[in-house]
């Protein structure tokens, strides 16, 4: 039997002060309780303790060369945590939060996120302290090039298959892929998220967002709820934000938010058109700030320090970064009419917040499963490149929309309660689960 506090405390003892990682594992494993405990053979093997710790963590130091000339030291991680249903896959963060309990967090997230997709991807995440912000393209350039002169020995497209995530987007998977083809002469899809003219795949860009909105389009069919006409939150301004921006207009919904680490931007004419353009505009600044945008559209007001979670609105999408919607904001969010929150970042919401909604039995669903179309795009670019052809735009949206489908489905298959409501957190993480686990058991002790 799986004694969750027990397990938790010699999980911490063993990594002290990892509190997103923790985090992480820790709700993992109050979901899985259940169905663990159906399976001893699970436990006479300690898949769990297996489980929870990567396969491997490399880490190395970064050093390059800044437009001064003066020599600047980075880290560099790449965390391969689970290999059991295909090679490792999963994104690079560059920014100065970046430490090992979050790329912990994330590799373990991303095990389960990938088990979901239905692809024969395993779970990966690395990346660098490294902060983009202010930055000369140049500066990045060589920054990639030294992080790649180190990571290059450990990937491979059969091996582990790194993409962008914060602060890694087209231009350094550009960088990156180049140095990776110049030490190893070899072109192979090693890397997700490249351009178009050397073996990018049509719609990744937006597939994070876009398959957010599929799904969450999907959670309101099920509870009989049109997205038409509803008015949307979204944080964040990146990529992720972009996508879910575009989606969410094109299904006639009316975004009337943006943030970034500066505040939030409240549109109440909704953020469309030129404005979602305006987005990609703010981002290629590299200042890392949504308050111009106030000045560029008068209907917008910018609000400095504060979360767009103050805002009214019937859904909610955090697409930022972890724990950024807490129990507080839940509490306003619920307080204000929201019907639904979809997490489109990666752990978004805090334990906290998640409690409140599952309590208020409201519409809520954790980022492994809402944002797992980003991922499983980056798949399809790899079953692309392994065949040396690329699909039309139609084809992959086509396959993006049956994927989210297949993981809404597999959620309710496994979260639906009683009396009728669907925990997905509990359907994404015993799903997820479940095909990791029953291909550790296949494979022996490993
Ligand atoms: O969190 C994620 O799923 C990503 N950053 C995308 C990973 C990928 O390999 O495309």
């Amino acid at each position: 039997m799986l004694n969750i506090d027990q397990f938790m405390a010699n999980l911490s003892a063993r990594h002290p002060g990892e509190s997103e990682y923790l985090q992480a594992v820790k709700e993992v494993l109050i979901s899985i309780k259940d169905v663990y405990d159906k399976h001893p053979e699970f436990e006479r093997v300690s898949l769990l303790e297996r489980l929870v710790e990567p396969e491997r963590i490399i880490t190395f130091r970064v050093p390059w060369v800044d437009d001064k000339g003066k020599v600047q030291v980075n880290l560099g991680y790449r965390v391969q945590f689970n290999s059991a249903i295909g090679p490792y896959k999963g994104g690079l963060r560059f920014h100065a939060s970046v430490n090992l309990s979050i790329l912990k967090f994330l590799g373990f997230e991303q095990t389960f996120k990938n088990s979901l997709t239905t692809l024969p991807m395993g779970g990966g995440k690395g990346g660098s302290d490294f902060s983009p912000r202010g930055k000369s393209d140049a500066e990045i350039m060589r920054f990639c090039q030294a992080f790649m002169q180190e990571l290059y020995r450990y990937i491979g497209p059969e091996v582990d298959v790194p993409a962008g995530d914060i602060g890694v987007g087209a231009r350094e998977i550009g960088y990156l892929f180049g140095e990776y083809k110049k030490l190893t002469r070899d072109f192979s899809g090693v890397l997700t998220g490249k351009n178009l003219e050397f073996g990018g795949s049509l719609v990744r860009p937006e597939a994070t967002g876009f398959g957010g909105l599929y799904f969450v389009n999907e959670m309101l069919q099920t509870a009989g709820v049109d997205i038409k006409g509803k008015t949307v939150a979204i944080s964040g301004f990146g990529n992720v934000a972009w996508g879910a921006a575009t989606k969410a207009t094109q299904l006639g919904a009316k975004v009337v938010t943006i943030s970034g680490p500066d505040g939030y931007i409240y549109d109440p004419e909704g953020i469309s058109g030129e404005k979602i353009d305006y987005m990609l505009e703010l981002r290629a600044s590299g200042n890392d700030i949504v308050a111009p945008y106030a000045d560029e559209f008068p209907s917008a007001t910018f609000h400095p320090g504060k979360k767009p979670w103050e805002a009214k609105c019937d859904i909610a999408l955090p697409c930022a970064t972890q724990n950024e919607l807490n129990g507080d904001d839940a509490a306003q969010l619920i307080a204000n009419g929201c019907q639904c929150v979809g997490e489109i970042s990666n752990m978004g919401c805090t334990p906290e917040a998640i409690d409140l909604f599952l309590e208020k039995k409201m519409l809520y669903a954790p980022g492994k499963a809402v944002n797992a179309g980003g991922v499983a795009t980056s798949c399809l670019e790899m079953s692309q490149n392994a065949m040396h052809l690329s699909w039309r735009a139609e084809e992959v949206d086509q396959r993006l929309h049956e994927i989210m489908h297949s993981i809404h489905h597999q959620c309710v298959a496994h979260g639906r309660e009683a009396d009728g409501y669907i925990n997905y957190v509990k359907g994404a993480n015993v799903a997820g689960f479940m095909k990791v686990a029953k291909a550790m058991m296949a494979q022996g002790i490993v």
